[in-house]
């Protein structure tokens, strides 16, 4: 059956068209937007800002991923989002928590978030259970090993299987759970424990994800793997951020994660219209 949408909550995001996640980190140390919304009201002001730029979706995290990043106690983490994601709910946004905390998952979907996304695929324990008692869509990413290590020399056998097998072993105990198939979105982690090669080969792939009949959405906005390619720093990777989202598109995405949504969306609206649209 051919993917048509995302049902998160109670909206069904239409995924006939590619869709736009937008960042906002309420954390001080993020790879890109690092401490620029720590502060609540900012923070509340560029997701605002994203929203009106084209996010479909706006991504709330409170803690940093990064490679090397050291964990947050989860009364920390959710002093830094539900004030964010209660606003936005309210302001009738659709709103993800970037988390892989079962108490800030609870938590935040009853302030009002409809998709939990989760770097680590809901292994934490009771996660998975956690989201089948909401009605939350949710993102199962890949990483191997953790944020604090992640980086040191990362080995695959064949990566493009690996990932693949992994995402749809969890999306499988996700819906033995109970977690409708509807509501389940897969990712290959770009850039989670993985060489610029691997981020490589599992972006030429995309298809064989998309194949499994979950929708994929991909994050590369500003990543070490477009450094790696261009020489730039992130603060200069926005041209090589378009083209890895347009790319990801091109080979299946149905949606992209993005620091720059304005960008983004302009980007897509053109190579939409000169025939480039999923089908
Ligand atoms: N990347 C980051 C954080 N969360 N979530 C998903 N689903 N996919 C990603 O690629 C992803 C993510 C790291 O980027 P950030 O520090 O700018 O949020």
């Amino acid at each position: 059956m051919p993917v048509t949408h995302w049902a998160c909550g109670r909206t069904r995001l239409d995924l006939t068209l590619p869709r736009v996640m937008g960042v906002v980190n309420v954390t001080p140390d993020s790879f890109f937007d690092g401490g620029h919304h720590f502060d609540p009201e900012r923070a509340l002001d560029h997701a605002r800002r994203l929203r009106a730029e084209g996010a479909d979706i706006i991504d709330v995290g409170g803690e940093s991923t990064r490679p090397g990043a050291t964990p947050v106690p989860p009364d920390v983490e959710l002093a830094r989002v539900l004030p964010l994601v209660a606003a936005l709910a309210e302001e009738g946004a659709l709103v993800s928590i970037d988390t892989t905390k079962p108490e800030v998952m609870r938590e935040a979907v009853a302030a009002g978030a409809a998709i939990v996304n989760d770097v680590r695929a809901l292994c934490a324990a009771d996660a998975v259970a956690t989201v089948a008692r909401t009605g939350a869509g949710v993102c199962l990413m890949h990483m191997r090993g953790e944020p604090r290590t992640m980086q040191e020399d990362p080995v695959y056998g064949d990566v493009v299987r690996t990932v693949r097998d992994f995402l749809t072993a969890r999306a499988a105990e996700c819906e033995a759970a109970g977690i409708a198939r509807e509501r389940i979105v897969i990712d290959p982690g770009i850039g989670f424990g993985k060489t610029v090669a691997h981020n490589l080969a599992l972006l030429r792939a995309l298809g064989d994800l998309a194949a499994t009949g979950y929708p994929v959405l991909v994050g590369v906005s500003r990543k070490s793997t477009l450094g790696a390619l261009t020489g730039q720093p992130p603060a200069d990777r926005l041209p090589a951020s378009i083209a890895g989202a347009l790319a990801a598109i091109a080979r299946g995405a149905r949606l992209v994660r993005v620091h720059d949504v304005r960008a983004t969306v302009d980007a897509l609206q053109v190579w939409r219209a000169v025939g480039g649209s999923v089908t």
